[in-house]
């Protein structure tokens, strides 16, 4: 097997959805040295030693999608289109999460997989058939045997999750009708090279694609990319429409113009991501050169939206509880905790930000427009942004 070449070191780095209990604030958090690398052949992204998807997607799992009005529009677009176009008899969502795209489609068309237990139970309770289970040949068989074959598969944000990408391919070729599609999902390497958004980077996180990276695992397991969407969504993602290559579709002109805007980028070079890397380093020094700032000013700076993104930021440029006074988040399972190794409280989103607030650090910056609206009474008080993407800034 050929080694990746790495180029990124983001420190050590505690697991980045494992928000802290009161109680627990005193033991040590268990870390994880986080390198990023390119495979030189398959020019595949990823991190190095991968966690065990065990550990981290279990019956404690806080993530829940349906907490961005954005990606609920996005999925019920999706949902549109695929049955416009398409209008599959029998779909199959991998990593289903709380159902925010199953939810758009009626109870005897959709079968989701989702291994987190908590998670899962939301849409078993709302009679939807989800097997808390993780994708693999092994469940794939499971699956066929109660529900027969699917004619679409759809997968966002969870492909970048699994170490055995050949696994997952070989498991979606079993399940898949030969003339059926996959529609897969995920930030776009591209736009986190562009947007120096290294946050992209986490023990969930194994890979961020490339479409370059993507192509050749995929033709291993006879399967190719016949059109491609770039979407807004988390910063930048492509969403993937891929076929069997026994099928003939047609191959959409699109596939041919990202594959170049990549190459044309250099995602083909090492020296592209020894760059970005020098970017990164840069980008750890301005925005902690900000914090310190306003620290010094004595203003109150606070966060917006926990995310598993920020985890890295805070941890990779020490940004910790002396510098935010907490978080606001709308997930139930995130209140009342504290950020992974850096310790800031995590509050409930009351529905406006308190008077005292100079400052928002925008955790969740993915999802900057949608905040935005919601905060104009905090912008109308002359109330501030902190990002850090594409360079660290105040806004
Ligand atoms: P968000 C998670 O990443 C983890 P994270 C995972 N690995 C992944 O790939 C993506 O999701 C899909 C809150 N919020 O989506 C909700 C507000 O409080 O960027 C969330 O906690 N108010 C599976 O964690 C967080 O922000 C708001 O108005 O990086 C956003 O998390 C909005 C819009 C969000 O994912
Ligand atoms: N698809 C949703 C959820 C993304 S969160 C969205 O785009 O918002 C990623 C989800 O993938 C989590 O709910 C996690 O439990 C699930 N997941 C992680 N590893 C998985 C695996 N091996 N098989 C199936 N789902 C997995």
């Amino acid at each position: 097997m050929i080694k990746n070449i790495q180029f990124l070191d983001l420190g050590t780095q505690p697991l980045a959805n494992n928000y802290l209990k009161f109680k627990d604030l005193n033991n040590k958090e268990k870390k994880y040295r986080l390198k990023v690398g390119i495979n030189p052949k398959t020019k595949l992204v990823s991190i190095n030693n991968p966690i065990s998807g065990k550990l981290m997607f279990n019956d404690k799992y806080p993530y829940r999608s349906s907490m961005s009005k954005t990606m609920i529009k996005s999925f019920k677009d999706l949902s549109k289109l695929i049955k416009k176009v398409y209008n599959p008899s029998k779909i199959l969502e991998i990593g289903s999460n709380d159902g925010s795209f199953i939810k758009n489609f009626s109870k005897n068309k959709v079968i989701g997989i989702e291994p987190c237990a908590n998670v899962e139970k939301i849409t078993k309770k709302l009679g939807y058939n989800t097997y808390s289970e993780f994708w693999n040949d092994r469940t794939a068989k499971k699956i066929i045997k109660k529900n027969g074959k699917v004619d679409l598969v759809y997968s966002a944000n969870t492909i970048s999750h699994i170490e055995d990408l050949d696994n997952v391919l070989k498991a979606i070729n079993i399940i898949l009708n030969d003339d059926g599609i996959l529609i897969i999902e995920d930030p776009s390497l591209l736009e986190c090279l562009k947007k120096n958004t290294y946050d992209q980077f986490y023990n969930e996180h194994i890979y961020v694609f490339s479409l370059i990276g993507l192509e050749n695992i995929l033709n291993k397991n006879d399967l190719e990319i016949f059109d491609i969407q770039n979407l807004k969504i988390h910063g930048g993602s492509n969403r993937y429409f891929i076929k069997k290559k026994i099928s003939n579709k047609k191959i959409s002109k699109n596939v041919k113009i990202n594959r170049n805007k990549e190459i044309n980028y250099g995602l083909n070079k090492i020296s592209t991501y020894k760059t970005f890397a020098q970017r990164v380093k840069n980008s750890k020094k301005k925005l902690k050169k900000i914090f310190v700032k306003i620290n010094l000013e004595n203003k109150k700076i606070i966060g917006y939206g926990v995310t598993a993104k920020s985890t890295t930021i805070l941890n990779y440029c020490k940004i910790d509880n002396k510098f935010i006074s907490y978080f606001v988040d709308t997930t139930v399972d995130k209140q009342n905790k504290y950020t992974p190794g850096t310790k800031i409280p995590i509050n409930k989103y009351s529905g406006s930000i308190e008077k005292d607030v100079d400052y928002i650090f925008l955790g969740a910056w993915n999802f900057k427009e949608e905040i935005f609206k919601k905060e104009k009474n905090f912008i109308k008080r002359g109330g501030k942004f902190i990002i850090h993407t594409p360079i660290p800034k105040i806004i």
